[in-house]
């Protein structure tokens, strides 16, 4: 069978892990599998398939020293963040497991008598999943832990660069309990994933990735039967600092949502919208911050900044600041793949601030997913807002005020799925929903309660005792004086 090697994006000669390319006919075999394996699953009390994830949670955080180590190793994390990743997925668990005792389903008074109502939840069986490489721990936890509680199995197609940490993921899974065969990992790059999206036993799909593909998988899934689809695909991230913002709250949280994760999170921050009395001094500190940030081996722990996914990422994201500068924009510090002081071979790109960028650049209008911010010049507050919003992205914003009404206007007139208030645009927490509008996603949230929704059907349940015919909307109002249907004799 053909192999692929995933490496160290610090130093692309180390090797990970090699990793089978599957085929689909490897993805099919393991649809059935996993179906297999669902059957006796879904089976099992929703308390019991949560006191399994419970203790997933439990030996993550066991082995969280080796999940980081690999995950910064695989993804080119600082160690601080690639630990942030795994105790996502603590997190996750635990919030999961909760959910398993908790309400599933809501109960509705009837119109008529001796009859009750109900909705429940049932799994729909495999659902197939294609997760990114740059929350390799965490994403799979926001899908497979709420997957498997609804009752499913799972096939999963992690990134071709992160193959070894979504092997490791599922190996805690297995030990805690989940049936071997439950969960299936396919390996690959497009051949794998296209089988999966299409694969008429899949019953769901979570596909988080880029706009493009996220589209060519919609496709792919809608024509083959209706799916259950959870799409996430990425942002054009804004913070928003008005004139009385605390400048430095501002200009620390600009550094790690702009540069935290090498700029390669969905909800990295990518747009900098300033007041203009503020902005030259706001840019200035931040100019001067990013360019002291160290780049490096992501193990080191006195570094600030990894390196980017691949080499070729590195050349994408020097092609769009090159782009920008083409178009007006000027470069005030960083723009380059850097090669030497301990970034030898690896793929690592300089931190990058970019003035005078207008909201028609295309760099202001599409995802970079590398370090890069724009500063975007506007006239008032009310500009700024428009400017958040005139993006096809709507993941994630934030706005700097000390302004509570401003502040609160602001949450209200931006079109995203999360927004924050003095923090940047990075930093979600697990149990509320995650995602965006418009071309982020198809309005689908991740994580959270509305975790299970994306994975499970919901069945409407009426039970009638009255034992005769009651008619909804017909027998409802009882004749003048008399008793509602089905109330006699009480
Ligand atoms: C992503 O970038 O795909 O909110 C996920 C955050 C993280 C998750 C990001 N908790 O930045």
């Amino acid at each position: 069978m053909t192999t692929f090697r995933s490496v160290n994006p610090a130093r692309p000669d180390e090797v990970v892990g090699e990793y089978p390319v599957h085929d689909a006919e490897a993805v099919d075999a393991a649809v059935a599998r996993a179906a297999r394996a669902q059957r006796s699953w879904a089976r099992r009390p929703v308390p019991a398939r949560a006191d399994i994830i419970a203790a997933a949670g439990t030996i993550i955080s066991r082995d969280k020293d080796a999940f980081t180590a690999l995950v910064s190793r695989e993804a080119g994390k600082v160690l601080v963040e690639a630990g942030g990743d795994v105790q996502e997925a603590v997190d996750m668990a635990w919030f999961v497991a909760g959910q398993g005792r908790a309400a599933w389903g809501a109960t509705v008074p009837s119109e008529l008598g001796d009859k009750l109502c109900w909705t429940t939840r049932q799994p729909v069986g495999v659902v197939g999943m294609i997760t990114p490489w740059n929350f390799p721990v965490a994403i799979p936890s926001w899908k497979i832990f709420p997957a498997l509680l609804a009752g499913n199995g799972v096939v999963i197609k992690p990134s071709e660069h992160a193959p070894a940490c979504c092997e490791a993921f599922v190996a805690a899974c297995v030990e805690a309990g989940v049936p071997a065969d439950l969960v299936q990992v396919v390996h690959g790059f497009a051949e794998p994933a296209a089988a999966l999206a299409a694969h008429p036993g899949v019953r769901a799909l979570s596909f988080t990735g880029s706009v493009p593909t996220g589209r060519k998988v919609a496709v792919a899934a809608m024509e083959t039967g209706p799916r259950l689809l959870s799409l996430e695909l990425g942002g054009k991230n804004a913070m928003v600092v008005r004139a009385d913002a605390d400048l430095d709250l501002a200009v620390e949280g600009a550094v790690f949502g702009a540069f935290g994760t090498s700029g390669q999170r969905c909800t990295s921050t990518s747009r900098l919208i300033a007041h203009p009395d503020i902005a030259a001094e706001l840019v200035d500190r931040i100019v001067k911050r990013a360019a002291e940030l160290r780049l490096g081996d992501p193990q080191d722990p006195s570094v600030d900044v990894g390196p980017v996914i691949t080499g070729s990422s590195a050349e994408r994201i020097a092609g769009m600041v090159a782009a920008a500068v083409d178009e007006g924009a000027t470069v005030a510090t960083g723009g380059e793949i850097v090669t030497a002081d301990g970034c030898e071979g690896g793929a690592f790109f300089t931190p990058t601030v970019l003035t005078g960028v207008r909201p028609d650049h295309h760099i202001a209008r599409h995802e970079v997913f590398g370090p890069v911010l724009a500063v975007l010049e506007v006239a008032d507050m009310d500009d700024a807002l428009a400017v958040v919003n005139s993006v096809e992205y709507g993941l994630s914003a934030a706005v700097y005020t000390r302004d509570i009404n401003a502040a609160l206007r602001a949450v209200d007139a931006i079109d995203t799925g999360i927004v924050y208030v003095n923090a940047p645009t990075i930093g979600a927490e697990i149990p509320l929903p995650f995602g965006g509008t418009k071309h982020t996603g198809n309005g689908f949230r991740e994580a959270g309660s509305r975790g299970i929704e994306q994975f499970s059907e919901v069945k409407t349940v009426y039970v009638d005792y009255s034992g005769r015919l009651q008619k909804a909307q017909i027998d409802t109002h009882p004749p003048e004086g008399g008793a509602p249907a089905g109330t006699e004799g009480r």
